[in-house]
């Protein structure tokens, strides 16, 4: 079955004649999944004025009742389940097991709100004078756009999506366009869910018309807030934009995630933990693995573990439950992967595979499972010989391509670490504690395994990274309800006559 996908506002498909996308699966491009209609930036413009309307009368329903509708979308979605999740897997390829772990990290991120709607606590804080109180409240931010990568279509828009309504927010999302289909069969499942009209619109397109909506919103009033997950490139400019309109924008980018190995790991569990984070999802989680550091003492037999592994490892059909990887999401995140490995320099050397670049007929992958040549697929490489003047060291590649590098002591595995500019994720694996705990309190990223790979961050913990891979704003958990919501002081003097904060304080 083909979709047809548009934008819809206040419950309504509106198709400009803004351009037409054609997607495909990627893991058989005679498969046509979808036909998206592309908006123009008026009707970018629009959305966000239908969300800024609908936005006070939700804001004025109790949050116990909003966390209620929350649980009936979290219920429909499960429902929906194998359904959503088989979408995912024809639209961007990511194998079937995985696609609804991530369904159900969206009914995880449901179920995390549901409750939270009778938890939007406040505070009250003693006052300076008699016959006063003061209290905060947290109160909503108002009309949000959201604008999510398609690597993970159902889950990181969830991050955004639950949160932000259970706060009282309305939203204006634009999906990444490749992944549009599942997009709107998410928002479906939100509208079905018995969202009032209007709090979630849904905006498919481009990257330039993004931006002139994002301005011609912001401009006219009508979005407080952009939630961003993508590239740092882009990011950069939506923080640019937000920062020139004094709003603080949630970004969420990429990651350079490194892997520790110390003297003492069990490497067998590193050696899998590096297979699943670095090519698990064809390497295109921003959580997946950069570059594993391994100490020089096992340095060479970690190599010939992690070669083996890989080697056996099966890529192809990712509806066969024994794929660790299935295709690129397209055409371009595969060019853009190719390019990483023509860059890698002379004094590499490549493992994990038979082949490199991409696996077609003529340069086949052994126990490929499936026909190489009908969709876009990658061999997995490991780059061998990584140090800090190597690009591949401080650019995310977001395809199935490894890197090896080696350190002397625990100190300049914690400087190469760090050194590449991302801060995203991390893992460290070793028997000692001290060791594991120590990683983690020098290591700048926002997250850091310990014995576990890089990638698979569960729903309730904070989501976000520090340096290039955000800007320090986190999403998940308890914790993105500082995103969507801003603190409010009230306060309230019952003395009956005026009483001058700083000047009428009482003394002891
Ligand atoms: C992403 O790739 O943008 O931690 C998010 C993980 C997943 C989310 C990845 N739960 O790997």
């Amino acid at each position: 079955m083909t979709r047809t996908v548009t934008s819809v506002i206040n419950g309504k498909a509106v198709t400009d004649a803004a351009g037409t996308l054609t997607l495909n699966n990627p893991a058989d491009l005679s498969d046509h999944v979808a036909d998206v209609s592309l908006a123009s930036s008026r009707t970018f413009l629009d959305a966000c004025r239908a969300a800024k309307e609908a936005q006070a009368e939700w804001a004025a329903t109790p949050a116990p009742t909003r966390g209620r509708a929350i649980q009936q979308i979290g219920r429909l979605i499960e429902a929906n389940k194998e359904r959503l999740a088989t979408l995912v897997t024809r639209e961007i390829g990511k194998p079937y097991p995985e696609a609804l772990g991530e369904v159900q990290e969206m009914v995880d991120t449901c179920d995390f709100f549901l409750g939270e709607g009778r938890r939007l606590y406040g505070q009250t804080v003693p006052s300076e004078m008699h016959d006063k109180q003061l209290f905060t409240f947290r109160r909503p931010v108002g009309s949000l756009a959201i604008i999510t990568a398609g690597n993970f279509p159902v889950a990181v828009p969830s991050w955004y999506l639950v949160p932000a309504l259970l706060c009282g927010n309305s939203v204006t999302w634009k999906p990444a366009e490749y992944a549009a289909a599942s997009a709107q069969a998410t928002a479906e499942l939100f509208w079905h869910g018995g969202l009032p009209e209007g709090l979630l619109n849904l905006v498919v397109a481009d990257g330039p018309t993004t931006f002139e909506g994002l301005e011609l919103g912001m401009d006219a009033g009508v979005i407080d807030k952009v939630g961003f997950t993508g590239s740092v490139e882009v990011g950069r400019r939506i923080g640019e934009l937000a920062g020139r309109n004094l709003q603080q924008a949630t970004l969420e980018l990429g990651g350079k995630n490194p892997l520790v190995v110390m003297p003492d790991a069990d490497l067998d569990l590193a050696v899998e933990g590096a297979l699943f984070s670095g090519f698990g999802t064809s390497g295109q989680r921003c959580t997946s693995l950069g570059t594993v550091f391994v100490h020089e003492s096992i340095h060479d037999e970690f190599l010939r573990r992690f070669d083996e592994a890989t080697r056996a490892a099966k890529v192809g059909d990712p509806m066969d439950p024994s794929v660790l990887y299935g295709p690129m999401i397209s055409q371009k995140f595969c060019d853009n992967a190719e390019r990483w490995l023509d860059a890698v320099e002379g004094h590499h050397t490549l493992h994990g595979s038979t082949g490199i670049g991409r696996i077609t007929a003529d340069n086949p992958r052994e126990g490929f499972v499936g026909d190489p040549d009908a969709g876009i697929f990658m061999h997995p490489t490991i780059v061998d010989g990584i140090t800090a003047k190597d690009e591949l060291y401080r650019h995310e590649t977001f395809g199935p391509i490894v890197g090896v590098g080696t350190f002397a002591d625990f100190d300049e595995a914690i400087e190469l670490a760090n050194g590449h500019g991302y801060g995203l994720s991390s893992s460290i694996y070793t028997t000692d504690p001290k060791t594991a705990f120590r990683f983690a309190e020098r290591i700048s990223a926002g997250m850091t395994s310990i014995n576990n790979s890089t990638s698979g961050a569960e729903a309730h913990l904070p989501f976000g990274g520090n340096g290039k891979s955000g800007n320090g704003s986190r999403q998940s958990g308890m914790w993105v309800i500082d995103q969507f919501t801003r603190w409010q002081s009230v306060n309230w003097d019952y003395a009956g006559k005026l009483q001058k904060a700083q000047m009428d304080v009482t003394d002891v």
